[in-house]
């Protein structure tokens, strides 16, 4: 996978931990908002100033981007999106202000449109600015004069975009695809698909992909490296002074509107930074390496799996932390996580950050034990319905992990320096101290559990027919009140990126994310219900390290699985899905992916290129055993 590939390039031009012993390895998740970047600040200690990690109240942080705090100089590599990357998402843009052209909407609205991506993924106006009123360009001046220039792109665009629209429109109504009575929804997708064929647009992406190229090249004429058709592939820096180095940094990870026009921060799909940062209230360098990534979704449909590139970082981190927001604690993303996390057998590795914890006040809050009560609460609900689900084990695992892992921070975003707020400044201690210590290797023991192959290959397929029923639904190829229909545009996103096997995700639809959590799902309450132990039941926390060892170890040849299976292997049936074209284009698009990929790919029957498996059901529980076997488990 692409984002694969940018991690070894980050990890070639600048290693990380697993080069450098004795770094422990903390991922940050926690929905959008939640205080992610500013807590990281607070363990970097960058203060409002710095403007690094960039932290905002809407989506800011898209590209992954890795800290690591330890002596020495400081240094920076990121990796630039690939160019099919970068037109797709141009080519989205450009093709949603086309339909805003088409739909009336105001010249204002049309230029957002273009500038910023509808999920808020790809956001030209940082690179390019606003046009608008800005200032008279300075000649002398190269953010300006790069501003000037943006205002005459963009009016020239529209114009063009105007054109395109017209032409198309009336090849639709002279060819007959369209005609007076075709209803508004059909016309969209009719006329959509024309103007992704038309020349014009197609070069307008071309120009736009030119003029961030050249804008690179004038905004970092030095250190960026490109690939043999000149697109930037990293840039790399290494500064001695702190500010100079900040400074720098931000305009791969800013979102200061005042520096719009001047930042690449949406070409940049990676950042890796390593420099002698630590906190004012910390004496050490904290000798840990902080992963933040884009934050899980808001909305309940988003939450049904964490994205693929999350899960692979679960396994490889040494500690989780989940962040959130304390005003309204626990909703269903963290929740959706912690669940994810439980049930992978990472529960030992959590831990929760409240953030926003001065905010939680109320008259039925009288005091700091009350507003403490009423966070912990929510976590303990959580907690119980994990417990239904995944099993009592589980939960008191979580449990005893949590009470000591449970931090509730006041005002992180100011500074915490002398004056600042002493009970959050000793739970980040703790926490730091926490984050050293992790990770001794277990002991469990020599009873090993025996599991019946039967109930394996049940277990497997019931997973496989739930997801498919998932689908099914969230495709619209069969309804249920219970399961909102997935929109037709989205649906053709998706297969655009499976396609070109740029990103097995849109917004909230993983296909493949979705499959692995089933799978993992299935494979953690199975691991609980051996049918006997080889030498008896051990203790409970034994017990419940066994299973989360299982889990564990089974996690990466099943990601591996139903990425091979679903986005790699199948790319030419997702071209096929997202070529479709002409009338009810959208429902047989979604009929196809269902019938034609995820059914016959991982449903039972047919087993397609799947070698020596006669499905792919038995190719999952295939390495299942063969992973327990290795930890000495045995099926029978
Ligand atoms: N009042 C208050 N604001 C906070 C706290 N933690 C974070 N914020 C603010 O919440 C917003 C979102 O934080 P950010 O770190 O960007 O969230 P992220 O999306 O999770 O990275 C920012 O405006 C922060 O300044 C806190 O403990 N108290
Ligand atoms: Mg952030």
């Amino acid at each position: 996978m692409s984002g694969e590939t940018f991690y070894g390039l980050r990890e070639m031009v600048l290693p990380g931990p697993s080069q450098t012993t004795g770094y422990r390895s903390v991922l940050v998740i926690g929905t959008t908002g939640a205080g992610k970047s500013t807590l990281i600040r607070q363990l970097m200690g960058t203060g409002g100033g710095d403007g690094f990690p960039a932290t905002s109240a809407s989506k800011t942080t898209v590209a992954e981007t890795e800290i690591l705090l330890a002596p020495g100089a400081y240094y920076a590599v990121a990796t630039f999106m690939p160019l099919v990357e970068v037109r797709s998402y141009l080519e989205e843009n450009v093709i949603n202000a086309a339909l805003g052209i088409f739909d009336d909407r105001p010249a204002p609205e049309v230029r957002i449109r273009l500038l910023d991506h509808v999920d808020q993924r790809f956001r030209l106006r940082y690179l390019l600015g606003e046009g608008g009123m800005a200032e008279a360009a300075d000649p002398d001046d190269l953010p300006s004069q790069l501003r000037g220039n943006t205002e005459a792109i963009l009016t020239q665009i529209h114009t063009l975009l105007e054109e395109a629209v017209t032409t198309e429109l009336s090849g639709m109504l002279d060819t007959g695809d369209a005609n007076a009575d075709t209803v508004e929804e059909e016309l969209h997708v009719l006329l959509k698909d024309r103007l992704v064929a038309n020349s014009t647009i197609v070069e307008i992406i071309e120009f736009l992909a030119a003029e961030i190229k050249a804008r690179v090249e004038l905004l970092c004429p030095t250190d960026v490296v490109t690939s043999r058709d000149g697109w930037p592939l990293y840039w790399r820096c290494q500064r001695e002074d702190r500010g100079e180095f900040l400074a720098e940094l931000r305009r791969f990870g800013g979102n200061d509107a005042a520096d719009f026009g001047t930042l690449l921060t949406p070409l940049i799909n990676g950042l890796r930074v390593r420099g002698p940062f630590h906190p004012r209230w910390a004496r050490e360098i904290p000798y840990i390496m902080v992963i933040d990534r884009e934050g899980l979704g808001h909305t309940p449909d988003s939450v049904s799996s964490l994205p693929s590139s999350t899960t692979r970082m679960l396994d490889e981190v040494d500690t989780i932390i989940i962040v959130d927001n304390a005003q309204q604690p626990m909703q269903a993303a963290p929740v959706a996580a912690m669940r994810q996390i439980a049930a992978a057998g990472h529960g030992d590795k959590l831990i929760l950050c409240f953030s926003h914890f001065e905010m939680v006040h109320g008259p039925n809050l009288p005091d700091l034990n009350a507003r403490r009560g009423h966070v912990i609460a929510s976590v303990d609900q959580v907690l119980s319905a994990i417990g239904n689900e995944l099993g009592w084990a589980t939960e008191r695992l979580l449990r005893q992990r949590l009470d000591r892992n449970l931090y509730l921070l006041s005002r992180l975003n100011s500074d915490l320096g002398d004056a600042g707020d002493a009970d959050t400044v000793a739970e980040l201690r703790w926490l730091l101290g926490q984050l050293r210590v992790e990770g001794e290797p277990l002991d469990l023991g020599s009873s090993r559990p025996i599991y019946s192959e039967a109930k394996l290959a049940h277990a497997v397929d019931d997973a496989i027919a739930s997801y498919l029923r998932f689908w099914e639904l969230r495709l619209g190829v069969a309804t249920d009140p219970a399961i909102k229909p997935a929109h037709w545009s989205k649906i053709k996103s998706l297969c655009v990126r499976y396609a070109r096997r740029s990103n097995d995700e849109y917004e909230s639809m993983r296909p493949a994310g979705d499959l692995l959590a089933a799978l993992t799902d299935a494979v953690r309450s199975f691991a609980a219900q051996p049918d006997r132990w080889s030498e008896g039941l051990p203790d409970e926390d034994t017990e419940q390290q066994i299973y989360d060892a299982l889990t564990r170890s089974v996690s990466t040849d099943l990601r591996r699985l139903v990425n091979d299976r679903l986005f790699l292997d199948a790319s030419e049936l997702w071209a096929e899905a997202r070529d479709v074209a002409g009338p009810n284009s959208a429902e047989r698009r979604a009929d196809m992916v269902y019938r034609k990929i995820l059914e016959p790919l991982v449903g039972p029957g047919a087993a397609i290129g799947l070698a020596e498996y006669s499905s792919f059901s038995e190719a999952v529980a295939f390495h299942i055993r063969s992973q327990g076997t290795e930890l000495g488990v045995s099926f029978l």
